[in-house]
């Protein structure tokens, strides 16, 4: 892609960096994707961005069926981010099938389409439902924060979520890759990322929201309806941004993405620094619908700066060792007296 930098002074300088990046076995030609739950299925996000310029559309978790959702208030503010309990609102996967996939296919837009069970048999049967249908890629959510029963984050637990992901990659299409969405709510996260990986998933995705709430000083009660949900943007990128780098440096060759609290390229250029193929974008999508293309123009403008040519060339650079600087010693003093003295005997001589 060629980009134009306005550097600080003004300077317009043309580059050309490859933002192309592989996701199991796809070649995707942007890294940067919208995250689930934060734009639907794509539509409304259309009037602010190209969607063919990003990497893709994760569209919001899908079930077998149709469901409400939490009671309302499930949302609110929090510093630096934001509490949801939306609790898998949607029209359940044959309403997706026939309405929303469709419409991303028509508008040649990456779909990679989230999915959430209450069963181990239902992941079993959305995955099945994508057979022959125009999705590129599967993300598993197995760590919705928003469930009634906390026995239903199969993310929780190894065993759980191994269940899952083997069912999933037995029912879904031969080669579509599958990403397992995990969450940051565990003690260890990089055994919960090998328990997914040895049962078949292409790769993860880093993190979903972690469990948080509100309480309300005017009523003294909790302020979400839900009681707790799941918080995001920026208060939880160092969170993000510690599990994609635990999570790579145990298992290199796994493709990442990156999710959470992602606002500039340069946030999104940490998390493929730490180790991520790609990154998704979320909360900010609320105060800026058009930052998936901005998003992905300062981080091809930062690569450049930066001396890279494509983003293939940053991911997991962070892990490399510190350069090893030698401070410059002094020459000794006894040397250095030394020198002198040879230096004006020289110089008798001369004379
Ligand atoms: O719908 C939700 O309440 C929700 C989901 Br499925 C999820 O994965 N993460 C989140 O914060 N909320």
């Amino acid at each position: 892609m060629s980009v134009t930098i306005r550097r600080q002074e003004r300077q317009i300088k043309h580059v050309n960096v490859d933002m192309s990046t592989k996701l199991g076995n796809l070649t995707i030609a942007d890294p940067v994707f919208t995250a689930s739950g934060c734009a639907a299925s794509g539509q409304e996000l259309a009037a602010f961005n190209d969607l063919t310029a990003i990497g893709g559309v994760v569209t919001k978790s899908i079930q077998l069926n149709a469901r409400a959702g939490r009671a309302t208030p499930r949302m609110a503010e929090t510093p630096s981010g934001m509490l949801n309990s939306i609790g898998l609102q949607g029209p359940g996967i044959d309403i997706f099938l026939n309405r929303d996939l469709p419409w991303l296919a028509e508008h040649e837009v990456t779909a990679v389409v989230s999915i959430a069970g209450q069963s181990v048999e239902e992941y079993s049967k959305l995955a099945g439902k994508l057979r022959g249908k125009p999705a590129s890629m599967i993300e598993v959510n197995i760590s919705c924060p928003n469930v009634e029963d906390r026995g239903q984050v199969f993310a929780c637990d190894k065993s759980a979520a191994a269940s899952v992901i083997q069912a999933v990659k037995r029912a879904a299409p031969a080669s579509m890759p599958i990403f397992a969405k995990l969450s940051p709510d565990v003690t260890d996260i990089v055994s919960i990322a090998s328990a997914c990986m040895d049962s078949g998933a292409t790769g993860l995705s880093l993190i979903n929201t972690t469990l948080g709430m509100v309480i309300d000083t005017t009523t003294m009660r909790p302020l979400l309806a839900g009681v707790t949900g799941g918080l995001s943007g920026p208060a939880i990128r160092p969170l993000a941004l510690r599990c994609v780098w635990q999570v790579h440096q145990a298992m290199p060759d796994v493709p990442l993405f990156g999710i959470g609290g992602i606002r500039t390229g340069l946030d999104a250029l940490q998390f493929i620094l730490a180790g991520a193929s790609a990154v998704q974008i979320g909360t900010v999508l609320f105060n800026d619908p058009g930052a998936p293309q901005r998003i992905s123009r300062e981080l091809s403008e930062a690569l450049a700066e930066r001396g890279m040519d494509s983003v293939q060339q940053a991911i997991g650079l962070g892990h490399r060792p510190p350069e090893v600087i030698v401070p410059e010693l002094p020459e000794p003093p006894g040397d250095t007296r030394e020198d002198e003295l040879y230096e004006s005997a020289v110089a008798d001589d001369e004379d």
